[in-house]
């Protein structure tokens, strides 16, 4: 716990003003990674382990992502969709709705799980396990796929009105999802809409699966309790606990991935859940890989003005503190370690801070190092389109903020590196 009520006289509520211009960036100090909150070096992989690792998984979730649940809850699922020969025969999908019931809440929490699969592989396949922003049905213009009916974001020109998906909306993330691409390279993809889990708005928290977790009475999480970045990563633990069920895909060999809100959510997920064999994190930005301290582009105070819902109250005590936080994002991408990780930025995502997630993943490479193995060697931003690392990557591609196929191109070579 770090108090936060004797505060230096200088720090105080500041505008709500951002800025993407380096010279503005404020000289910091990072926490140290290799350096217990009692001051002990750290200086073995088992120092890292039994010490390091554990007081850092423990200030990220209390002070930012929030605590989840960890009692375990009944899942059952049920079929959908099974549809075989697509793809001229090279693939299998099918839709499966786990159902989660926590405790002994009367109802159930769906979520529906799009599933490609490769057809006829004699084995059990790697997958990539990714959340979607607006439902399995827009990643194909296939008519067999479900319509979500769950709440979304209107957006209009993408066919979601009064918050819900019509049949307009289908295909409108193709672009995003190179899944034939997948397939012919011998992966699953497994993905569910995030508002299944928890519907991105600030509702009081009304629906999505915290109230099946509230005590009598409490009608809000606590302040140290979870938010919703916390709560999609725990869906996603959810879905790979049923990808156990799934003879044909191997649960050891699934990579979480996400682009921007949840690119930090598959980081959390990969931080928090040491089963995930491999973490892509997508413009994930401020919250994800980008430093805070660098308060460049979207800052603490900003996003948890815009999103209160995302992280838990207690983080924002650090709005304009961010030299005060006990820690800073390379620590999050350490607790990765030695798991593969990949961290990506494109050049127009100024918003994102890509110099800021360089570096994050640059400095996290000190802990691979200690467990034995190579991550980022140079603290020297690597030129636009050429990736630097090794288990732990980085790219900075051209173009605006999106999944483009030159990233899912690098995701796939990393996978084949680390998974195959
Ligand atoms: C922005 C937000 C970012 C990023 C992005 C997204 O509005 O400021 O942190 O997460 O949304 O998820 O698309």
């Amino acid at each position: 716990m770090v108090a936060l009520a004797v505060l230096p006289a200088w720090v105080g509520a500041q505008p709500l003003i951002t800025h993407e211009d380096e010279s503005k960036v404020p000289s910091y100090i990072l926490p140290d990674l290799l350096t217990s909150e009692n001051g002990k070096p750290i200086l073995s992989a088992e120092a890292w382990r039994s010490l390091r690792r554990p007081e850092l998984l423990e200030l990220f979730t209390h002070q930012m992502f929030g605590e989840a649940p960890s009692e375990a809850v009944e899942l059952s699922s049920e079929l959908l969709t099974d549809q075989r020969g697509l793809m001229d025969g090279a693939a299998h999908c099918k839709e499966v709705v786990i159902h989660l019931r926590p405790r002994e809440a009367k109802t159930t929490l769906p979520i529906t799980v799009l599933i490609y699969q490769p057809a006829g592989s004699p084995k059990p396949v790697p997958a990539f396990l990714a959340l979607n922003f607006a439902g399995n049905h827009t990643l194909s213009d296939d008519p067999q796929i479900r319509l979500s009916q769950t709440w979304m974001r209107n957006q209009p020109d993408r066919g979601i009105v009064d918050h819900r998906a019509t049949e307009a909306s289908r295909g409108t993330q193709a672009g995003r999802w190179p899944v034939r691409k997948i397939i012919d390279r011998g992966y699953a993809l497994v993905t569910a809409y995030y508002g299944d889990i928890d519907p991105d708005f600030d509702d009081g928290w009304s629906n999505g699966i915290h109230p099946f977790f509230f005590r009598e009475g409490q009608q809000a999480p606590e302040v140290h309790q979870w938010g919703s970045i916390a709560a999609w990563a725990w869906g996603l633990s959810r879905i790979l606990d049923y990808l156990h069920q799934e003879p044909t895909i191997d649960p050891k060999r699934v990579a979480v991935m996400g682009h921007s809100r949840l690119g930090k959510t598959a980081l959390w997920a990969g931080a928090s859940d040491e089963r995930f064999a491999l973490v892509i994190s997508n413009n994930s930005g401020c919250g994800g890989a980008a430093l805070s301290r660098r308060a460049y582009g979207e800052t603490l105070r900003r996003i948890n003005s815009s999103f209160p819902h995302w992280f838990n109250d207690a983080f924002t005590r650090f709005n304009d503190r961010e030299a005060l936080l006990p820690f800073d994002q390379h620590q999050l991408l350490a607790l990765i370690a030695p798991r593969p990780l990949y961290v990506a930025s494109a050049a127009e995502d100024q918003w994102a801070d890509p110099k800021g997630e360089f570096l994050s993943a640059w400095h996290a490479s000190s802990v691979y190092r200690l467990l034995g193995s190579r991550g980022i060697e140079s603290g020297v931003m690597p030129a636009l389109d050429e990736p630097v690392g090794h288990q732990v990557r980085y790219h900075i591609r051209r173009g605006p903020h999106d999944v483009t196929d030159y990233d899912w191109a690098q995701y796939l070579d990393f996978a084949d590196a680390h998974l195959k």
